[in-house]
């Protein structure tokens, strides 16, 4: 009789520790499923490691190198890196410091990988192409500058019609320039949030010479790129809209349809750090050339 009653006692114990461990699984993978759900939904930015993974990844998947030197002649030599495809915040949050109103952070989604200089567009390259020299800082392996956007057009154009490589050279557009500058960061610098670590990345006014220098003799940002900050601004092909990032398109925008000014981003060797901040933007009518003012190129890689 003991038996009888002692079987349906330990039955009842094992259904409620079943039942218990079934709720505390349920909660585990509730809460799993939540920080997943955080994780991919608001976390944007990564570390250097990530970024010269998902370069490599990116580079795997179309059958490219992430390094690609185009050959201009005569020995002179155009190189690019891949960036891959991604999702960020554009822009900067409400308290980063000595940030401007036009730069209201907001989604934007880059669906396609694109190669972009390692350098900006240097003299020689410019001279190879166009056949002159328009700086005052004369240097070959200086950034080009007193180049107008409409030039840099007239630069894609020619280059393009070289015919040296299937895609398509042009000037990045406002995003692809930030995404490419940003390098996965999410701080006011590629290289953080101080001004004093900024040095070691950027030529701007305190950098001795009072002038431009040569690109690619400070440090790359996680991408392997040079002198996204300072050195010369860099033309985007974007018109410019103080009011654009409210309404911008949330993939692979390209401005507003119309302006007075074409952007500009970066910050130069004559300017305070403020101005060299990832999310800083500027702008000039399309005809204005000044000794700050150079590029970069974006290749867009051609259809497999
Ligand atoms: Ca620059």
């Amino acid at each position: 009789m003991a038996e009888a009653t002692e079987q349906p006692a330990t039955a009842k114990t094992r259904k409620s520790l079943t039942g218990f461990y079934v709720a505390v699984c349920g909660v585990i993978a509730l809460g799993l499923l939540g920080f997943w759900l955080w994780r991919a939904y608001t976390v944007w930015w990564f570390d250097a490691d990530e970024a010269k993974r998902r370069q490599a990844e990116a580079a795997a998947k179309l059958g490219v190198p992430v390094e690609k030197t185009v050959d201009l002649g005569d020995g002179v030599k155009l190189e690019l890196l891949l960036i891959p495809a991604g999702r960020f915040k554009m822009g900067s949050p409400a308290d980063e410091k000595a940030r401007d109103e036009d730069e209201m952070q907001h989604w934007v989604v880059i669906t396609r990988p694109f190669y972009i200089g390692k350098y900006e567009v240097t003299q020689e390259q410019w001279e190879k192409v166009m056949g002159t020299n328009p700086c005052e800082f004369k240097g070959v392996k200086n950034p080009v500058s007193n180049v107008s956007w409409n030039s840099c057009q007239e630069f894609g154009r020619k280059l393009n019609g070289l015919g040296i490589d299937k895609g398509q050279f042009r000037l990045p557009t406002e995003a692809e320039w930030e995404w490419a500058c940003r390098a996965g960061t999410r701080t006011r610098f590629c290289s953080g949030a101080a001004d004093e670590v900024l040095a070691d990345y950027a030529w701007f006014d305190a950098a001795p010479g009072g002038r431009c220098h040569p690109v690619g003799m400070r440090k790359p940002n996680a991408w392997g790129l040079h002198d996204m900050h300072g050195n010369v601004w860099e033309w985007c092909e974007d018109w410019y809209d103080r009011g654009y990032y409210a309404k911008s398109p949330r993939c692979d925008p390209t401005g507003p349809v119309a302006g007075a000014e074409r952007v500009s981003r970066g910050g130069a060797w004559c300017h305070r750090t403020w101005f060299c901040r990832s999310s800083q933007r500027a702008a000039d009518a399309p005809t204005v050339a000044d000794d700050s003012v150079g590029f970069r190129l974006v290749l867009v890689p051609a259809e497999p």
